[in-house]
């Protein structure tokens, strides 16, 4: 049975894809009176959260923590794996210990979307380091979630947005091949509504990445709540209860028009279309 999240963030511009922003202790209240499974927190570091007091409210209301989304180690602080500067790139590894510490007391997942970083262009050599920089501070923080009792979720986001790693299969063939069960793949319905093939090429993608397959975001095409755009959640839905999926699919999309009403209505839209799950 797929179970849904809402995703709080702790800051973030306008134009930041997160339904709440601000005070987390209230927005977890608000999602499990509204009939949600789960909050996916986007924290910049450790101590933007107090975790005993969000342990606490969750026992209360029943609702558990997701995951733990670490793009603001990115966008506010320039914290990313593929950097080549060995000081920054360490700086990067630290911050995403701190995350998968958080995780441990929480029980959830770390995604690592945004804090890939890019390949630098340029010089094939830059290329080259920046890839391998990258595959060992995975392994690396593999053994340390590992430790954690923690999964680490990596995301192919949408060539506009990054340079590598865009698709499904391509990262899926990349986490094979890194070989680390403690790295799965999280699947974003707007990132694949533009990279897969065809008609098809999302269900498709679903089914071929099965085993890897450790969360979903959904977002509409146009990055608003599902049922605001044209993926077809149906199908999508369908193809994951094909695959017997039961993890989390966290809502993660603009708070168009507001975060009460974006969140609540794409909820409700999910749960209409899903029936059998
Ligand atoms: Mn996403």
């Amino acid at each position: 049975m797929i179970k849904y999240s809402a995703t709080v963030a702790s800051a973030g511009t306008e134009f930041s894809p997160y339904l709440f922003k601000g005070n987390m202790i209230k927005t977890i209240e608000f999602c499990a009176e509204n009939g949600f499974d789960a909050v996916e927190l986007h924290i910049r570091k450790a101590d933007d959260i107090d975790t005993s007091s969000i342990d606490k409210v969750c026992q209360k209301h029943n609702i558990k923590i997701s995951t733990i989304g670490t793009g603001l180690g990115y966008t506010l602080d320039g914290l990313f794996l593929t950097d080549n500067d060995d000081i920054k790139r360490g700086q990067a590894i630290a911050r995403l210990k701190e995350h998968i510490d958080i995780a441990s007391i929480l029980h959830c997942g770390v995604i690592i979307g945004s804090m890939r970083g890019r390949i630098p262009e340029g010089h094939k050599q830059d290329k080259e380091r920046a890839m391998k920089n990258y595959s060992e501070s995975l392994l690396l923080l593999a053994d340390y979630a590992e430790k954690k009792g923690v999964t680490i979720l990596l995301e192919p986001v949408n060539r506009y947005e990054n340079n590598f790693h865009n698709s499904s299969i391509e990262m899926r063939d990349f986490i094979k091949k890194l070989g680390s069960n403690k790295i799965k793949i999280l699947l974003d319905t707007f990132h694949m509504n533009i990279e897969e093939h065809g008609l098809t090429g999302m269900y498709d993608s679903i089914k071929e990445c099965k085993d890897f397959l450790g969360h979903m975001h959904f977002a509409d095409s146009n990055r608003r709540r599902p049922g605001a755009g044209h993926i077809d959640f149906a199908g999508i839905l369908k193809t994951l209860n094909e695959i017997n999926y039961d993890g989390y699919a966290a809502f993660e999309y603009l708070p168009w028009p507001e975060p009460e009403i974006a969140s609540v209505e794409g909820l409700k839209y999910i749960k209409s279309l899903n029936i059998s799950g």
